[in-house]
């Protein structure tokens, strides 16, 4: 058992131990040294908190300080993070129990209810407020961030008992909601700041070095439901086996949503917080002043309002899907590289039209008197060009030409989003003989259309295709 109550030894040890490591790894200058975090969290509560916590481990940009726990039970949130850590190798990491009620139910139950703290080989901190102060004081790098995803009463308690570490560390919060396209919406606001309320204005109007907000509208996108969800879903990763195992018992103690978990995710909002905490580019972000209602809405409000660096919304489509990618590729290994076989709605062609229509969309090998046929021209160049069922990551072609009189010798694949404007994605010689289908794989490109144009054919020589497959990621199932 390893609770430990602060003393003034381990305070002495941190504070060298983190000296020894500056003066060791001063070198290669800020930029490229690991961000301190802190985070806090209701795990136990939604299951959003247990994929961000196997993301902030998994992101080499970050080095997790401690984990905090608060809102209901925090003793036994602890102990869940705690079987997380330990599922996942990494009992480095210590915990602590900060504050909130303790006559609940976690959703998770009962998943760590079995788990002896006696047994933990890491370290659980009872009274993580005090922690928290600590790690804030001992940081030495100057860009400690707190991640928060939850209710927020352990950091409001922290800054009750020392108001300084907001000038210590940047505070960035999955939290808040600033678009209410339905008027009843904003009764309802978003529930880290709605659960308790004066905790949020307390930690919203403190001096942090910065404020980054991530949302409810943009973080609620967060949600994977095709082959990314299945790569989790199939993974042998402990950390993507423990999020799908507890995904499970989560869903089936809740009673205000229902998920197939054996096709989506429910809405992952506290992943975009993390991600938010070191890498920004995918959102658009707003410098805005921000503050916390009486009712517990958040409002944007230039007089009163705290300055806070909020994400209003993602770049775009193709910036959350890339963002996806990460978070799949970090909790559960690389995707396959080309994806799936994408749908194709239909197809065209500089030249006979009608047989590239009937003949392409299909992704069938065609028999060679079957073949879409470029004509036998000096007129160049000429193409064929698929239409997906929905916009996708493209990212390999697989094309079986036909034995004409000669082959094509160049060809150029060509992708885009609407059909106008083309942007060059592969461009090469085709030397290969081969009957059946040959891969071209492609730089990954979002696209709806793609255009392969076939070039050094001539009057004495025509282009077969007897058939042609794309591989990529999509949305959707
Ligand atoms: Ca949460």
């Amino acid at each position: 058992m390893h609770v430990l109550q602060r003393t003034g030894l381990l305070v002495i040890l941190v504070t060298t131990l983190v000296e020894v490591k500056i003066a060791t790894a001063a070198r290669p200058g800020p930029q490229s040294e690991k961000t301190p975090v802190i985070f806090d969290t209701d795990i136990g509560e939604d299951i959003d908190d247990l994929w961000a916590l196997v993301y902030l481990l998994r992101s080499p940009e970050m080095d997790v300080k401690l984990i905090t726990t608060g809102f209901t039970l925090p003793m036994r949130k602890a102990t869940i993070a705690a079987k997380a850590l330990d599922r996942i190798g990494r009992t480095d990491v210590p915990v602590g129990a900060g504050v909130g009620r303790r006559d609940y139910n976690t959703n998770y139950r009962p998943w760590a209810d079995d788990f002896q703290r006696e047994n933990y080989k890491g370290t659980i901190y009872e009274d993580a407020v005090g922690k928290l102060i600590d790690t804030v004081h001992a940081d030495k790098t100057g860009r400690l961030k707190i991640v928060a995803v939850g209710p927020m009463q352990t950091v409001a308690e922290a800054l009750r008992r020392d108001p300084s570490i907001a000038e210590k560390a940047e505070l960035v919060a999955m939290a808040g909601r600033f678009r209410y396209p339905d008027e009843a919406d904003k009764k309802r606001g978003e529930s880290n700041v709605r659960c308790k309320i004066p905790e949020a204005q307390r930690v919203f109007s403190a001096p942090w070095k910065k404020i980054w907000i991530a949302p409810w509208g943009p973080s609620r996108r967060v949600h994977l439901y095709d082959e990314r969800y299945r790569h989790v879903l199939n993974s042998d990763d402990a950390g993507a086996k423990t999020i799908i195992e507890v995904y499970k018992i989560w869903q089936d103690n809740i009673n205000w949503a229902w998920h197939d978990t054996d096709k989506e995710s429910s809405n992952l909002y506290d992943t975009m917080a993390v991600h938010m905490a070191w890498n920004t580019e995918p959102f658009e972000i707003s410098p805005l002043k921000m503050r916390v209602t009486e009712e517990g809405l958040t409002v944007i409000d230039q007089k009163r309002g705290s300055p806070a660096h909020m994400a209003m919304e993602w770049k775009s489509d193709f910036a959350l899907r890339k963002f996806k990618n990460e978070l799949v590729r970090r909790i559960a290994g690389s995707l396959p590289e080309t994806g799936v076989r994408l749908g194709v709605a239909g197809a065209t062609a500089s030249v006979n039209q009608e047989q590239a229509r009937q003949l392409l969309p299909s992704g069938e090998l065609h028999r060679q008197d079957k073949a879409w046929k470029a004509e036998r021209t000096d007129k160049q160049p000429q193409w064929f060009q698929l239409e997906l069922e929905r916009p996708a990551e493209v990212r390999m072609l697989k094309i079986a030409f036909g034995f004409g009189a000669r082959w094509p010798e160049e060809i150029e694949i060509l992708t885009s989003r609407d059909g106008d404007g083309w942007q060059s994605a592969w461009e090469g010689s085709n030397k290969t003989k081969e009957s059946g289908f040959k891969r071209f794989p492609i730089k990954p490109t979002e696209a709806k259309f793609l255009r392969v144009v076939v070039k050094g054919h001539g009057t004495w020589h025509s282009t077969l295709v007897k058939g042609v497959r794309v591989y990529g990621l999509r949305e959707g199932g």
